[in-house]
């Protein structure tokens, strides 16, 4: 087993579409290892393979505190959704920020697991925010692209004069600043 590194935001690989799973071999078994060793060592509740640079629609969650409850979805679909909620959440590929996000309350996941068998899953709570929020990584979405407007201009902001910042120290150094 080996401990994947994670991309970070704007890495472009965590805006690429990612490709259904079609041979359930020892190469998947393998990342599918990888993902949970990785998500445990992060003690993150879910992981996807674009995450570590692998554009594969597999997922692996685990919402307990105690590494008890490990979940595959291979090629995971959103069946149904119902209701809806407001949860603040992170992403282990946006360090540093938090923030509320609106998610069905409800959903119905149609998946493969790691040999291939179909099955399918209702999910409520934060098993359901987490699987939607995985759901969009495998499609190039992350959760910050849900937070509200306002939010997100000034997350913008910040980050301009973040670069702006970063511009004018190497300027410094080279010394054209
Ligand atoms: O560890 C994680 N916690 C979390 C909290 C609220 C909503 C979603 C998540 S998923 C996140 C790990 C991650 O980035 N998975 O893609
Ligand atoms: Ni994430």
């Amino acid at each position: 087993m080996a401990r994947l590194t994670i991309l970070e935001h704007p890495d472009p690989r965590l805006r690429m579409q990612s490709q259904p799973v079609l041979a359930f071999d020892g190469a998947l078994a393998r990342l599918v290892d990888d993902l949970f060793e990785t998500l445990y060592d992060t003690r993150g509740i879910g992981l996807s393979a674009p995450q570590a640079g692998v554009l594969q629609q597999v997922v692996v969650t685990d919402l307990s505190d105690d590494a008890s409850a490990p979940e595959v979805y291979v090629n995971p679909e959103l069946m149904l959704r119902s209701g809806l909620g407001l949860v603040e959440e992170s992403c282990l590929s946006v360090p540093g920020v938090v923030g509320n996000v609106v998610r069905a309350a409800r959903i119905r996941i149609r998946a493969q697991d790691r040999a291939g068998e179909l099955f399918e899953r209702d999910l409520d709570g934060m098993h359901a925010v987490c699987l939607q929020h995985e759901i969009d990584h495998l499609k190039g979405k992350l959760f910050i692209d849900r937070l509200s407007i306002f939010r997100r201009l000034r997350m913008r902001a910040a980050e301009a004069v973040r670069s702006r910042n970063k511009g004018e120290s190497a300027a410094r150094r080279s010394g054209t600043g």
